[in-house]
């Protein structure tokens, strides 16, 4: 068995049993396990329907699980926390997303890796490139770095 690196991407906007979402979020870092470094967390603005601000971060882990079983944690986490499925973009306790995995590439309809919005979310560069600038992200690869760059400054459209 090899073990791998993923970032995940830590998400919160209302308040659950632990607190505010600044603390929803540090107590999901506490749940993951097998931390290998964790970003600042940073409030942004909702994108989406949402009204209430997030609390985000970003945190890479060292795991054993192929990505199929490291979602299933991530999904008992999120129940465990109170998160109420099935309203898509709704306010959340805590959102659990798999952004980046040591191997590659993994595509199948209920998991993506890399996350398919990474290159286009502020809010989850910036964590991400505070603790891992220089992952090359598939299949272009560039930097996450070059990838927040990128998304603070948005090319006008031709
Ligand atoms: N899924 C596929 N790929 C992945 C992956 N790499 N990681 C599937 C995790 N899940 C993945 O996700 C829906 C389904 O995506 C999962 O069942 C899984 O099989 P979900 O977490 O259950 O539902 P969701 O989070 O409501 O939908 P989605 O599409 O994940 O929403 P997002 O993209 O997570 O956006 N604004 C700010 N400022 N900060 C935020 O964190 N988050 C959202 C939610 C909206 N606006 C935000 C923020
Ligand atoms: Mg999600």
């Amino acid at each position: 068995m090899t073990t791998a690196i993923y970032a995940i991407g830590i998400g919160s906007n209302r308040r659950g049993r632990h607190g505010g979402p600044a603390a929803e979020v540090a107590a999901a870092i506490d749940a993951i396990g097998g931390i290998v470094a964790v970003s600042p967390v940073i409030a942004s603005a909702p994108l989406g329907p949402s009204i209430r601000r997030f609390a985000n971060a970003a945190v890479l882990i060292a795991s054993d699980a192929p990505p199929p079983v490291l979602l299933a944690r991530l999904k008992r986490i999120e129940a465990a926390f109170g998160r109420r499925r099935g309203r898509r973009w709704g306010a959340r306790v805590i959102d659990l997303d798999i952004l980046l995995w040591s191997g590659g590439v993994w595509r199948e309809p209920r998991l993506r890796v890399p996350h398919e919005a990474l290159a286009a979310r502020s809010f989850v560069l910036a964590p991400l490139a505070a603790i891992a600038p220089d992952w090359r992200v598939p299949p272009v690869g560039r930097s996450v770095r070059q990838l927040a760059h990128a998304v603070d400054r948005p090319r006008p459209r031709a």
